[in-house]
């Protein structure tokens, strides 16, 4: 062996011995870590420099959120820096990470920023490089514990993010005030439009998993939790269930995570055994109250109940003849005393209120605002169809001014490839977030409505389950990650969520980043190309998943493809203008107009509004018939061609998540490539006997 050689084998050895070198950032990874990996880093400058700025923890001694925060630190710094940090209770020497709220640390209270920290709210928090005792010291303070928990998140993300920690001035708080997952998972254990395994919680619990999920969720800013589906069993809110459910309570409650139960309007029949639902009688009004005293009893930071309510066969208050509002107000009533709140959602679409199950919502709830209670939300998804891969915005957003309006966003990918196909939704979040409503004029974005709302809140259905990587799918994570980004500040811009989300989660090799990100970005219009072009909308069957374009349900016309797409002879789209369905005069000036006319409809949404003849002419100068084929085409590339960048990929993260990221793009480019054909071949029988002039 030549010298040389000994001495590359000697420093490739120091390095192993180290922790540090391709073979541990190329271990086998389950995904189970998600972004809070804290791989070890290689860069020994920076880690001095980190080394220096983490000598000692201190962390609010006997809080549950003090202890959460002082093992988060303390875990994070033996990953990333290969050192145990100790827990101290005043710092003796430079460098100490002082963590608490006025309340909980003498030291942060001797600091003199209640009056800042007051203005930054419980949630929002200060990180600042300072002196402390005469110490140097990085201080994350806020006014509440669930703040400092946030804080302590965010300082942990700018070593993951390899930012400097040295000189640090950042003052943060939430825009909205909820931020919740809506778990659509059943007492059985199984999840409704879930494809990551069974429930986390649902009939039984894995604690460490359980505790693990909380960590991630407080790493985002997720501070609520549903866990039961809106198709709420009514036994969720018996004796034991609410136990179990109180026990999920004590192992999110450190990390500041509330929960929420999704209840049934027919409970007090089902097991209350009372005669009547009806919210106007005395006695369905006592038994929520004495249900609510229970729950409160057992879990007594109990956020509310979110309600699916005379929609898709669920009971509710029209069964008796009364409204949503009449509906939402006796629930609310009954949590109002313990600070609870009632998320009353709003999709709806009895098919008797109009022709349009897209004008429904709307047309049942705007007469309804100023009807319900202070602390009544009404819960609306952000289109008024489904979860589509595109859809405007719901015309509710902007439009009960005295209604506080919670937005619902799907994380689980129902309509968009499920755990198999890797779409990364930021982008279309926030398309609808930046979409300007024009309720107060321009610049009436709903990210700005929401926000501006005397109560505020989000809503995500979950996309976690009980796979090993959580979501099903690697990139899956992407959502849940950005969901909760998002949710803390809509202003943030996707591309930016996405290299945090990338770096921590993958690496930061700036051609892997480069590559992920462009993966990521260029996903979900690929997704619209071959699934939904120029706005057709619901071209799938009863599964949400494959194409099914010539599908009739039997059950209802808007459970049929057939009933949007509307094709025949003589053209395609479902006709929203004032000639047609008229669901453009739900959205304000000037979206009514633009929108009325196929020359000023954007390209994405020209067949959810208008229905055109094939041979229309598009702005590009093609057919429509041309435009179409052409889209779905290039959404077929557009998949493969995810394939071929991630291949570039190999060697570059561990072999495990990138076989198991490649084996789920090569089924998407062929599911793409199935929508591709199934649907210009049915497509091609209506025009083809187009009328020839
Ligand atoms: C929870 C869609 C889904 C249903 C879901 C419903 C809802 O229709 O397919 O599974 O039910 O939305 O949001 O209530």
């Amino acid at each position: 062996m030549t010298r040389r050689s000994r001495r590359l084998l000697a420093v490739c050895a120091a390095l192993v011995a180290a922790g540090v070198g391709f073979a541990v950032s190329l271990r086998a990874e389950t995904g189970y870590d998600l972004w809070l990996r804290y791989p070890r880093l290689i860069d020994l400058d920076q880690r001095a420099s980190y080394q220096q700025s983490a000598t000692a923890i201190v962390a609010p001694q006997r809080s549950a959120t003090g202890d959460v925060i002082a093992a988060e630190i303390a875990s994070a710094l033996r990953g990333l820096l290969g050192v145990d940090v100790p827990r101290v209770g005043q710092p003796r020497s430079d460098g100490a990470v002082i963590v608490g709220t006025p309340s909980t640390s003498p030291l942060v209270a001797a600091l003199g920023w209640t009056d800042a920290l007051s203005r930054l709210g419980d949630e929002g928090y200060v990180i600042r490089s300072t002196t402390v005792g005469g110490h140097a010291a990085t201080v994350i303070a806020s006014n509440g514990e669930a703040g400092a928990l946030y804080g302590t998140f965010h300082w942990l993300r700018l070593m993951q993010m390899h930012q400097p920690v040295a000189h640090l001035d950042i003052a943060e708080h939430p825009r909205l005030e909820r931020r919740l997952l809506n778990h659509w998972d059943n007492l059985d254990g199984s999840i409704e439009r879930g494809y990551a395994g069974r429930s986390l919680w649902w009939p039984d619990r894995i604690e460490q998993r359980v505790r693990d999920y909380a960590r991630a969720n407080a790493s985002i800013g997720i501070n609520g939790a549903v866990i039961n589906s809106v198709n709420a069993n009514p036994q969720s809110l018996t004796a034991p269930l609410l136990r179990q459910a109180a026990d999920i309570a004590r192992i999110l409650r450190p990390y500041r995570i509330r929960v929420y139960l999704a209840a049934n309007f027919a409970a007090p029949k089902m097991i209350g055994g009372l005669t009547t639902d009806d919210p106007l009688d005395a006695s369905v009004a006592r038994w929520w109250r004495a249900k609510a005293d229970e729950i409160y009893g057992l879990i007594p930071d109990f956020g509310g109940f979110v309600v699916k309510a005379n929609s898709e066969g669920q009971p509710g208050p029209q069964d008796y003849g009364r409204t949503h509002a009449d509906g939402a107000n006796v629930l609310a009533d009954a949590v109002s005393p313990h600070g609870g709140i009632v998320m009353w959602r709003a999709f709806v679409y009895d098919a008797d209120v109009d022709p349009d199950r897209v004008k429904r919502a709307y047309t049942e709830f705007v007469p309804l605002d100023g009807k319900f209670r202070e602390n009544v939300f009404a819960q609306v998804k952000n289109g008024p169809l489904d979860f589509q891969p595109r859809e405007p915005f719901h015309p509710l957003f902007g439009a009960m001014p005295k209604t506080p309006l919670m937005a619902e966003l799907q994380i689980t990918q129902e309509y968009l490839g499920q755990a198999n196909h890797l779409v990364y939704l930021a982008p279309m979040w926030k398309e609808f977030l930046d979409a300007d409503t024009y309720a107060q004029g321009a610049g009436s974005q709903v990210a700005k409505v929401i926000a501006g709302q005397r109560r505020t809140g989000i809503a995500g259905v979950a996309n976690t389950g009980r796979d090993i990587n959580w979501s099903g799918h690697d990139f899956a994570q992407a959502n849940w990650y950005a969901f909760g980004r998002l949710a803390w500040d809509p202003a943030l811009s996707v591309g930016a969520i996405a290299d945090e989300w990338i770096r921590m989660t993958w690496g930061h090799d700036p051609a892997l980043v480069s590559t992920i990100r462009s993966i990521m970005l260029d996903s979900r219009e690929a997704y619209v190309h071959y699934t939904m072009p120029l706005g057709l909308h619901h071209l799938i069957g009863g599964n949400h998943y494959a194409p099914m374009p010539e599908n009739t349900d039997p059950r209802r016309a808007d459970w049929s493809a057939t009933y949007y797409h509307r094709a025949d002879a003589s053209g395609i789209g479902y006709d929203r203008t004032r000639q047609g369905s008229g669901a453009v005069d739900q959205y304000r000036s000037p979206l009514r107009e633009l929108w009325s006319d196929p020359a000023t409809t954007p390209d994405q949404l020209l067949l959810w509004f208008h229905r055109l003849p094939w041979d229309y002419r598009m702005k590009s100068g093609r057919t429509l018939w041309d435009e179409l084929v052409l889209t779905y085409r290039r959404g077929a590339d557009e998949a493969k061609d995810l394939e071929t960048r991630w291949t570039t990929l190999r060697g570059q993260v561990d072999e495990q998540r990138y076989q198991a990221v490649l084996a789920k793009l090569r089924r998407q480019s062929a599911d793409a490539a199935a929508w591709r054909d199934a649907c210009v071949a049915y497509f091609r029988t209506f025009m083809a006997k187009q009328p020839r002039p």
